[in-house]
């Protein structure tokens, strides 16, 4: 597994005149697929995410619209990623703080290691800092 979250750009076959299709396939994802979610209409003003998991590994897409992932691993290291592209996933790996914004027209995708479990959840942040040592 990878420890850091990274960018992956997924195949993007077409062009302008004729509109274009992005494949995700287990070639180019760096885990099999167990679960396929997705989120809308998100008003700007609100931040979703909050969280980190025990195991869940991932990849968003912002299908249409633009998303900004703030990103934390427990040794304090923070990124920000902005969606803006349909065939642009940002990987996120276990054990990863986020916080997302939307834009009001965003659709994100999310490509899921493992079923929904509540458990695997880490909701309070000074929780999820003590693994940091
Ligand atoms: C993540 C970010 C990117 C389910 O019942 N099944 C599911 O598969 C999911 C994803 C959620 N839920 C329920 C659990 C909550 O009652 O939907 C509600 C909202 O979930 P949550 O507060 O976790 O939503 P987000 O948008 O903050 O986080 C979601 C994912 O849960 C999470 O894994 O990393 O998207």
């Amino acid at each position: 597994d990878y420890t850091s979250p990274f960018l992956i750009e997924f195949p993007k076959i077409g062009k302008s005149s004729l509109g274009y299709i992005s494949i995700a396939e287990n070639e180019n994802l760096p885990f099999v697929p167990k679960r396929i979610y997705w989120t809308y209409y998100t008003p700007e003003e609100v931040e979703r995410g909050g969280h980190s998991h025990y195991d869940l590994q991932q990849i968003l897409i912002a299908v249409a619209g633009r998303i900004q992932v703030t990103t934390e691993l427990t040794n304090g290291s923070k990124e920000t990623f902005l969606l803006d592209k349909p065939n642009i996933g940002l990987y996120i790996p276990k054990m990863c703080w986020r916080d997302m914004k939307y834009s009001h027209n965003a659709v994100q995708i999310c490509i899921a290691s493992i079923e929904y479990d509540e458990q695997d959840y880490i909701r309070d942040y000074s929780e999820f800092l003590k693994y940091g040592q």
